[in-house]
């Protein structure tokens, strides 16, 4: 039941749980996420401008454990608390904030079963679908960047595994030829182009699990969501303020923050664009997160880290290029459309965009050198 329709009574029952400031006035639907239904929800002072926070519905189709969730979220959050003050920055805006229930749970369970959290909503900032300019994506990289560098220091063994072998390329490319040959919606008959494009690239999928595995990259704590709507920009200075989203954040690989983020950012066009000649991986937006990741978090980077980055760049594209084109074979049933073949589009950009870098595949390892050799 956790999928039910948000309508007014719920959203004033959620907002009776929480220990918010003052008057609940409303909620409305908020920003651009596939997976959590977000609202943002306004409670009015006696005097002066409204107050905002944050509503989550936590999808529970995918986060199956919501305590556990949250559990992770706490734990994270209170340890960058702890940075963020021994840096001197401002923990009420450079990190997620949680608002507890009035029993003091970081979670509410609503009347239809559905699981809900609450953040202070973080003013004077904005969140970015497409790079307007470079410098928005480099102000990314540094924030992507200096999250992995706090993090470094965090005891893994604390975290719960939010999603089993979220990053397992091998195991996304399993599921994915599972739904080929089920096709229960009868649509492979429909992308056989797209299905021999993944096909032709199965080998590769291989190769950073199988690299993790004999040790030859080390697991670190890392976020595993980011893109660039996952981090908050400072809406006067462009500065990246407050890395969010941290439903993923699990042990990974150093190279898949950095890969997702150039799969989603260094595209120069929208990750469901349906006109794929405006699908590009742009090298000069390649070459500045790039810099920011590799000034921020480069210096405590192997160098096989470091050597791998393109292709994980590569493989972060292809494998949210399968996932998309799994849940289309699917049914749709994973991330959420707003049109029919949404999820085909965003599997086309995707592969697109592994082509684009395959063609640029020289000119991505140049850049990565060169900034190994400035910044590690
Ligand atoms: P999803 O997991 O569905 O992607 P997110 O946690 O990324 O959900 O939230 C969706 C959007 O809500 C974000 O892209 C951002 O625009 C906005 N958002 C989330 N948390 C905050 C916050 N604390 N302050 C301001 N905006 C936020
Ligand atoms: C989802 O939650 P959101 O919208 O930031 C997905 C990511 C994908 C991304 C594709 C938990 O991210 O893994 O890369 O969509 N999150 C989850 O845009 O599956
Ligand atoms: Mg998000």
């Amino acid at each position: 039941m956790a999928h039910s329709k948000i309508d007014h009574k719920l959203i004033h029952e959620v907002a009776d749980a929480f220990a918010t400031e003052y008057t609940f006035v409303g909620a409305v639907p908020y920003g651009s996420g596939h997976i959590n239904d977000t609202l943002v929800a306004h409670y009015q002072p006696e005097e002066g401008h409204c107050k905002r926070y944050i509503f989550q519905r936590i999808n529970t189709s995918i986060f199956t454990n919501p305590h556990e969730l949250m559990e992770n979220i706490q734990n994270v959050t209170s340890f960058l608390r702890t940075c963020i003050i021994k840096e001197g920055g401002d923990p009420e805006r450079e990190t997620l904030n949680i608002v507890l229930t009035h029993d003091g749970k970081p979670v509410y369970q609503d009347s239809e079963g559905g699981f809900w959290r609450v953040y202070n909503f973080i003013e004077n900032t904005v969140t970015l679908q497409q790079a307007k300019t470079p410098e928005d994506f480099y102000a990314s990289a540094v924030a992507f960047g200096n999250f992995q560098r706090k993090l470094a220091d965090f005891d893994a063994s604390k975290l719960h595994e939010s999603i089993k072998n979220f990053h397992n390329t091998k195991v996304r490319f399993e599921t994915f030829e599972k739904a080929v040959t089920e096709d229960i919606m009868g649509r492979a008959k429909d992308v056989e182009k797209e299905i021999q494009f993944a096909m032709e690239r199965k080998e590769e999928t291989a190769i950073l699990v199988d690299m993790l595995e004999r040790g030859e990259l080390p697991l670190r704590v890392t976020h595993n969501d980011t893109k660039l709507n996952n981090v908050l920009l400072d809406e006067n200075t462009g500065k990246g303020i407050c890395v969010i989203d941290l439903d993923t954040v699990m042990p990974g690989l150093a190279g898949y923050d950095y890969g997702d983020s150039i799969r989603f950012g260094a595209s120069t066009g929208a990750e469901d664009e349906t006109d794929l000649s405006k699908i590009n991986m742009s090298l000069e937006l390649f070459d500045i997160y790039t810099k920011g990741f590799m000034e921020t978090a480069g210096s405590a980077l192997t160098a096989k880290e470091i050597e791998m980055l393109p292709m994980c760049a590569k493989m972060m594209t292809f494998e949210c290029g399968i996932r998309f084109l799994t849940d289309y074979l699917q049914g749709d049933t994973y991330f959420k459309t707003h049109r029919p073949g949404q999820n085909l589009d965003r599997c086309r950009t995707q592969f697109k965009l592994v082509y684009d870098m395959e063609q640029k595949w020289d000119a991505m390892q140049k850049i990565v050198a060169k900034y190994q050799e400035l910044y590690a």
